[in-house]
Order: C-alpha cells, then sequence, then structure tokens
C-alpha cells in the first residue's frame, strides 16, 4: 500500500488532533482537575452515556469494573452506539462520537447537560486522556471493535464476532499516567455518585 501522505488529512483528520490536543494540554477545562476528582470524572463521563441510553428505555443493566491494572470497563445493554458512516466526518459514527469534541468542555459549557441527543459527548475527552481505550459495539447481529490510544484510532472499526441475540456497548479505558500523577479508583467514591 502507498505511503500516506500529507495530502491525505481530510480537514476532519485535522480537527480531530486539534481537539486531542486541546484536551491534553488542558484537561482540567474538561474535566475539573486531574487529582482523584479528575480521575473519578473520567468513568461518570463514560457511565452517563450508558445512563442515558437507559433513561431513553434501551437498556436496563450496567456493569462497571475497576481492574486491578488501573483500567474500568463499562458494559451496558443498549442499543450499541451507530456504526453507519457519519454524514459530516466520513467516518463511521462511533470513532466520530469517541474521537471528536463535539460540544464544549463540561466546564465552559453547560448547555450540553439538559440538551437532548447529545450521547457521547464525554467519551472523546476520556478517550484523549486514557492511555488506552476500545469499545465494542454489538449492534445488527455483529460485535464491532475498535481501539485508540491517547484519543487517536489505532485502526478502523472491525467486526470481530456475531452477537446474534445481544445488543450494548461494552467499552474499557486505562487511565494516561502521564496526565494523573496518581491512578486508584475508589469503590465507596464511585458507587456514592452511582446511586445518586
Ligand atoms: C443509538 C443512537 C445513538 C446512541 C446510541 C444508540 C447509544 C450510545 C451509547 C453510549 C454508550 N452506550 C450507548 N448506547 C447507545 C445516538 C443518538 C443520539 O445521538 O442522541
Amino acid at each position: 500500500m502507498a505511503k500516506a501522505t500529507p495530502s491525505d488529512y481530510t480537514a476532519a483528520d485535522i480537527q480531530v488532533l486539534e481537539g486531542l490536543e486541546a484536551v491534553r494540554r488542558r484537561p482540567s477545562m474538561y474535566i475539573g482537575s486531574t487529582d482523584d476528582r479528575g480521575l473519578h470524572h473520567l468513568v461518570y463521563e463514560i457511565v452517563d452515556n450508558s445512563i442515558d441510553e437507559a433513561m431513553a428505555g434501551f437498556c436496563d443493566r450496567i456493569d462497571i469494573n475497576i481492574k486491578e491494572d488501573g483500567s474500568v470497563v463499562v458494559v451496558d445493554n443498549g442499543r450499541g452506539i451507530p456504526i453507519d458512516t457519519h454524514p459530516r466526518t466520513g467516518k463511521s459514527a462511533l470513532e466520530t462520537v469517541m474521537t471528536y469534541l463535539h460540544a464544549g468542555g463540561k466546564f465552559d459549557n453547560q448547555a450540553y447537560k439538559v440538551s437532548g441527543g447529545l450521547h457521547g459527548v464525554g467519551a472523546a475527552v476520556v478517550n484523549a486522556l486514557s492511555s488506552e481505550f476500545w469499545v465494542e459495539v454489538r449492534r445488527d447481529g455483529k460485535v464491532h471493535r475498535q481501539e485508540y490510544a491517547r484519543g487517536k484510532a489505532l485502526g478502523p472499526v472491525k467486526v470481530v464476532g456475531n452477537s446474534a441475540k445481544t445488543s450494548g456497548t461494552p467499552n474499557g479505558f486505562h487511565p494516561d499516567p502521564d496526565i494523573f500523577p496518581e491512578i486508584d479508583f475508589d469503590f465507596g467514591t464511585l458507587a456514592q455518585r452511582f446511586r445518586e
């Protein structure tokens, strides 16, 4: 295959990189801080997307797993994030949700919290601040998977299996140790927020 040239970069790619760099340069603008609070905020951003899916009536189970290695896995049984091509970016809706900042940071834009149709707003921020991020969409009878590092897709969305009877969005991330000085999730902190 021919080597990538600068002309292979579309305006959309450049927008993605500028977005990621902004988040990594000033993480506190997006998650408040990079201490313990900011760290736990990453989990809330991801779980809130599954909660939105539950509130919309499509999901009745969300599993949250804190792993020994500092990563977190969230699994819901909703519709699965759409994987069709997004008209504006030319990429899958999944990659678009995971790599574009499609609204301002939470701490400079309160508006989006109350507007509808904003699934996945925080996922791109969490992705940008994670050394590893993966998502599997169970939808249309198939399991689709994409992986990222520090917000950049490592490859295209691939079909990795079949999911005849189930749908949902398992996803997981490891916070970037270059951003977070201490990675130690507290069950009690997370459980209290989820009860609320
Ligand atoms: C269908 C349509 C849309 C989102 C989802 C399903 C969906 C998103 C997430 C995020 C985590 N789990 C999910 N499960 C389903 C897009 C609808 C919109 O943009 O409002």
